[in-house]
């Protein structure tokens, strides 16, 4: 009997001596559900960010305090934008110069660190960031700036296995946290600023064998991987041609540098995907897929089941790559992004048909509507900057000035999604830019925009607000402006809150259906990554990471100067009630 229940619970993945069992995809598929854990980036793989905790709310809150922090140390400060992911007594949270740390989650003690060894010339576009870690297994596995992928063992911090995605002398790099889905490892590549084209590339978690990729450019051929490595053709991406005239598909961008959402539901992973390169559009005629578009990939196969493009023939820089948080509307299993554009939009998840699209910001020139029939936008001609050929000496376009700026309506930090209130919760900002063409050819590890730019603000006004809004009516319900653009994810539970960081350093909390600010705690350096929460005998934490960095300050022009007082840092904030 009694070697039946051992037999038992070894077949459950319970390993001798240790109280809790390994991260099975079971585990993964229930995160959202289950708060003693965070699994996943996203709080589930859709991405929701809602947690069923509801013991810190709008009356406990008064009592939320630190119950510890952490400090990622050394000299090594910018941008912090990462989630940690918690399980079996530790959190695992991954810093700035590709450094992950291990600590103990009562305590807040350092139990292991690993730091990657970073080569001279990494090019990561948009600071030294990185946004998370992924958990299967006994493993924690984190993408690095050299664009490699690391699997340590979570016990020791030993590495179990490393790959290469991409080379990072063409500019390639990575940052976005892994998503697990139906057993394998799923993974993006950064670089569409440098010509790197995008894809998807799924392995095996436990070895990091190669099970398929595919191109999120049109005309580059997928492939499969035998256990061998032997890899076999799975058909090209799109047509040759079709939306890309000459060989630009060549160096095509779209990248996939936010990672992606997975719906256990369709069976579909979704990635966003980045700008078409160069930025100057008038080198590519035609829309340039699969830029700037969701992705929904059919993981048992590779192949692309639809997609959907947000901003055809791109000449913003308007990436794609937000976030596709799937959610149920009218009995429909559909998606909400909010995209760079401005654009709030709505798609069934099986087919990507447009359901709804409606602005999120205040301001937007490029376009004036999304047409819901056709699903492309309403553009606006003259807002797109000039031909250089069409220059006196072919140097630089005609300027235009346009709203979002390329920083985005809403850029890399995570919106949320509530079921009991049916709203979204979306860090958004207020912007414009002045943009030109200039000529560019391309050169392997150089910048490939042939553009420039100057980021404007929008006046004397609050460039950020987080927005609460309906999917269904369009409507903003409410929102809370910030001084400083947002630019860290956003959190809501059951208990009826919404958590969000601010660039000037707090952390916030607001009442789910009014808006009403219920608390803020001053973190001591910028906000930049998203909050989660869980709980451990019966104690409801919430935790979030401190940094200030990332785009704004790297590419922001006036916006940049604006917010030049602002200090960097790199720690980890824990809080529960007090008793
Ligand atoms: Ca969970
Ligand atoms: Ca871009």
């Amino acid at each position: 009997m009694r070697l039946k229940l051992l037999a038992t619970l070894m077949a459950f993945g319970f390993a001798a001596g240790t109280a809790q069992a390994v991260v099975t995809q079971k585990m993964i598929d229930d995160d959202a559900g289950e708060t003693k854990d965070v699994l996943s980036w996203g709080m589930g793989s859709q991405g929701q960010r809602f947690s069923p905790l509801k013991q810190v709310n709008a009356q406990s809150i008064k009592k939320l305090v630190p119950a510890w922090s952490f400090s990622f140390g050394g000299e090594k400060q910018r941008g912090q934008e990462s989630q940690p992911v918690i399980h079996n007594g530790k959190m695992f949270v991954t810093g700035s110069y590709s450094r992950i740390f291990a600590l103990d989650i009562k305590t807040g003690a350092k139990l292991w660190k690993y730091e990657h060894r970073l080569p001279e010339g990494i090019m990561p576009c948009c600071d030294v960031i990185n946004r998370g870690a992924a958990l299967f297994d006994n493993l924690v596995i984190f993408m690095t700036l050299d664009a490699q992928i690391v699997a340590l063992d979570q016990t020791t911090g030993d590495v179990v296995w490393k790959e290469k995605i991409e080379d990072y002398a063409s500019g390639a790099s990575a940052s976005a946290a892994p998503l697990i889905a139906g057993g394998l490892l799923l993974t993006g590549i950064s670089g569409g600023e440098f010509g790197v084209v995008g894809r998807v590339e799924a392995r095996n978690p436990k070895t990091g064998q190669l099970v398929w990729s595919r191109p999120t450019v049109e005309g580059h051929m997928g492939y499969t991987y035998d256990a061998d490595g032997n890899k076999k053709e799975n058909g090209i991406s799109g047509t040759l041609n079709k939306s890309w005239a000459g060989d630009l598909w060549k160096t095509g961008g779209a990248t996939t540098w936010l990672g992606g959402t997975y719906d256990a539901k369709t069976g579909l992973a979704y990635f966003g995907t980045g700008n078409p390169a160069p930025w100057n559009s008038h080198l590519r005629k035609g829309d340039n897929l699969f830029s700037c578009s969701t992705v929904a990939i059919d993981i048992k196969t590779g192949q692309i089941k639809w997609h959907y493009q947000n901003t055809p023939n791109d000449a913003w820089d308007f990436d794609g790559a937000n976030e596709f948080v799937t959610f149920d509307m009218d009995g429909k299993r559909v998606g909400g992004k909010a995209d760079r554009n401005g654009f709030f939009y709505v798609n069934d998840a099986e087919t990507g048909k447009l359901l709804n699209a409606f602005p999120f910001v205040k301001k937007i020139t490029w376009a004036t509507g999304i047409d819901l029939k056709t699903g492309r936008p309403n553009f606006v001609a003259e807002n797109r900057a000039g031909d250089p050929t069409a220059s006196a000496d072919h140097s630089k376009g005609k300027s235009v000035f346009t709203a979002p700026s390329f920083l985005g309506g809403k850029n890399q930090m995570p919106m949320a999604y509530s079921p009991a209130t049916k709203l979204f919760y979306v860090p958004s900002n207020e912007w414009g830019m002045d943009i030109w063409n200039e000529p560019v050819t391309y050169k392997k590890g150089a910048a490939y925009m042939g553009a420039g730019f100057t980021i404007k603000t929008p006046g004397e006004g609050p460039i950020g607000a987080l927005r609460a809004v309906n999917p269904k009516t369009g409507k903003i319900v409410w929102e809370v402006p910030n001084n400083a653009p947002l630019w860290g994810g956003v959190l809501t539970t059951a208990g009826n809150l919404v958590f969000w960081g601010t660039p000037e350093g707090f952390l916030k909390a607001a009442d789910a259906t009014t808006g009403k600010v219920v608390w803020e705690f001053q973190t001591g350096s910028g906000v930049v990554a998203p909050p989660v929460t869980y709980d451990i005998d019966g104690e409801q934490y919430v935790a979030v990471v401190s940094g200030w960095g990332g785009a704004v300050p790297l590419w922001g022009g006036d916006v940049a100067k604006k917010v030049s007082f602002l200090e960097q840092g790199g720690s980890v904030w824990v809080f529960k009630l007090v008793k």
